[in-house]
């Protein structure tokens, strides 16, 4: 078959079902684009307006449906663009294929338009070297065919993650006769399982133990193993606690369920991971945000026996020693688990009768009670965990939540229940501000169905708020709702709490007489074409959500929320380790204090 590399890479993308190349054109991926004319039905172009931004899209679109899409950018800044939004999937171990332009093989590092080339020609893969699992340079169209079966292999087995392909502007308009590999040809069929020696151990440990914890993070979403996670709980009575990138994966108002471990966590995930005998952890890199910077206040192991599943081999006994360290698939490791437990277990257990679940409903009902007091204010401006209470109250069950840094990414995953796997969507573990608007958009690509919610900052908002304008050209009729609290409120809390009342700066989006400034956002997307609705009521939340819900357009409402404290902002359950300066004489002298009594 004679195709140019452009016209490989659509027919390949074709083969591996992927129904969007995402991106910009630029005169470096011209050829590339162009391939997908005459194939529009098969696959379609999709625009964003940043480049970072294709990249969050296709990385939510990956989170929500476990599928990846296609990005595509010119040569250069465009390519440059992408850098943290790669960054963002490499870290959460999103599967995203980032094809950028790069200069024409036969000019390389002569400075063309674009290049970068000072150390070494057509340089540019390096700045992404750190975060994608592999990179090529293909220098000639038969090359082609090889390195997409390549990358989809890589991308999609094992951890998986973002792969690169910079491809020369010659080679993307040159054809070559070639042959399309076959996607199944070149991929393993089955992701790895424990050995049955290591399941058995297993088993007796969880059999045995008598106040067990199950840790469930984004690798157990990946594998999909939701339904083995809670036959597993059910089977031993086990707390159930989740992370930034593994929430939903557990029905949230299960009586098992505990919360999350860490500051920004739960007293009852605190609790119960600390006193824990034996700690099931899945899928999981213990972040320092969620073990209380390694301190003591969450986990203590020893004496809590780890049993740590994980599809790669580095995340074992990384943070913490392990009792038994298991390399494999979260799903199929939890259902060989399940069967070794069946022959051990011949009842049902009836955990319900036991003291450890009184202790888990009891810890769940304190911890709740422990932020009633924002949650249900009446103040105006609304306090966002009122605002998230009322959301959830209009919002179904299977809706999907997207957020980007900042409190409301914080308290979404700290204060609202989710229930299903792949409805909670956040820039977890890197944590990028501006994910909210993009990520929503890849969403409600990925669940057309479904109704998205993206909940974000005003300054989440601001830093990507022009792709409004792609999801009100595409008709998408997502709910942005954004809390407008005049700035960075979370760092701004951060300096306060930290280093002083007074050491405020550079935080609060304010004018040269020190007012509050902030664009009037229901203005803003009226102007965008999406419909608006503006209110800083906490009873008039509700019905603003509803009616943005019910306008079946992409809809924005503006909340104006409360930036005094302790309203504006959250409830911390353990230590983060936040290095005051040594100038800041006394609150230096509280930040040692404070860290060597956690660390002991
Ligand atoms: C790209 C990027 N820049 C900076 C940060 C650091 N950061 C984390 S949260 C935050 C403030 C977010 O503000 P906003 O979205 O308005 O939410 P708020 O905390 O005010 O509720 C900042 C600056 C980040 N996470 N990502
Ligand atoms: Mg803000």
């Amino acid at each position: 078959m004679r195709l140019t590399g452009g016209e490989i890479v659509a027919e390949y993308l074709i083969r591996e079902g992927v129904p969007y190349l995402v991106g910009i054109p630029g005169h470096g991926n011209l050829a590339l684009f162009d391939a997908l004319v005459d194939r529009r039905k098969k696959i379609a172009a999709f625009p964003v307006l940043h480049e970072q931004c294709a990249v969050h899209v296709a990385d939510a679109y990956h989170r929500v449906s476990g599928r990846p899409l296609a990005v595509s950018t010119s040569i250069g800044p465009g390519a440059a663009n992408t850098a943290c939004g790669v960054a963002q999937a490499y870290v959460d171990s999103s599967a995203v294929l980032v094809i950028t332009g790069s200069v024409h093989t036969y000019m390389r590092g002569r400075s063309v338009l674009q290049e970068i080339d000072r150390t070494h020609w057509a340089n540019f893969p390096r700045m992404l070297e750190p975060v994608v699992k592999q990179w090529w340079q293909p220098s000639r169209v038969d090359q082609l065919p090889f390195v997409l079966h390549r990358a989809f292999n890589l991308m999609l087995t094992g951890r998986r993650g973002p792969v690169l392909i910079d491809l020369p502007m010659d080679v993307q308009a040159e054809a070559a006769d070639v042959e399309l590999p076959e996607p199944s040809q070149r991929r393993p069929l089955n992701p790895p399982a424990a050995h049955p020696q290591d399941v058995e151990r297993a088993a007796n440990l969880l059999s045995r133990a008598k106040r067990p914890v199950m840790l469930v993070g984004g690798g157990a979403v990946t594998a999909e193993a939701a339904s083995e996670v809670r036959k597993l709980a059910e089977m031993i009575g086990a707390a159930v606690v989740t992370t930034w990138s593994g929430k939903g994966i557990f029905p949230e108002d299960h009586q098992l369920y505990a919360w999350h471990p860490g500051s920004i966590g739960s007293l009852s995930a605190n609790r119960l991971c600390g006193e824990a005998d034996v700690l099931l952890a899945v899928g999981t890199r213990f972040v320092d945000w969620t073990t209380a910077s390694y301190t003591q206040q969450v986990y203590r192991i020893p004496p809590t026996k780890l049993i740590h599943i994980d599809i790669e081999e580095r995340e074992i006994g990384k943070n913490y020693p392990v009792e038994l360290g298991i390399r494999a698939d979260a799903k199929i490791v939890l259902g060989q688990l399940l069967a070794a437990l069946a022959d051990r277990i011949k009842e049902p257990r009836d955990y319900k009768s036991s003291s450890y679940f009184k202790e888990i409903i009891k810890a769940r009902k304190e911890f709740f009670d422990s932020f009633r007091d924002r949650r249900e204010s009446n103040a105006s401006p609304v306090s966002i965990s009122r605002a998230l209470v009322e959301m959830r109250n209009v919002v179904q069950r299977d809706s999907i939540w997207v957020s980007g840094a900042g409190l409301p990414q914080s308290q979404v995953y700290q204060e609202v229940p989710f229930f299903e796997p792949r409805t909670h969507i956040t820039s977890g573990g890197f944590s990028t501000m501006g994910f909210t608007v993009p990520g929503a958009i890849g969403a409600q690509l990925a669940a057309p169905k479904r109704r998205v919610i993206g909940v974000a900052g005003d300054g989440d908002f601001l830093n990507s708020i022009q792709e409004l304008a792609i999801a009100v050209q595409r008709s998408l009729p997502i709910v942005y709702v954004v809390m407008n609290n005049c700035g960075w409120q979370s760092i701004r809390n951060l300096q306060r709490t930290a280093y002083g009342e007074k050491r405020v700066i550079n935080t609060q989006f304010v004018d040269r007489d020190g007012d509050f400034f902030s664009p009037n956002f229901a203005d803003v997307a009226k102007a965008f074409g999406a419909k608006s609705w503006r209110t800083d009521k906490p009873s008039e939340v509700g019905k603003c959500v509803r009616d943005a819900l019910n306008c079946e357009q992409t809809a924005v409402v503006e909340l104006l929320t409360t930036r005094d404290l302790p309203l504006g902002g959250l409830s911390k359950y353990a230590w983060w380790d936040v290095p005051v300066p040594e100038y800041l004489k006394s609150e230096r002298k509280e930040y040692e204090k404070e860290r060597a009594e956690v660390k002991s």
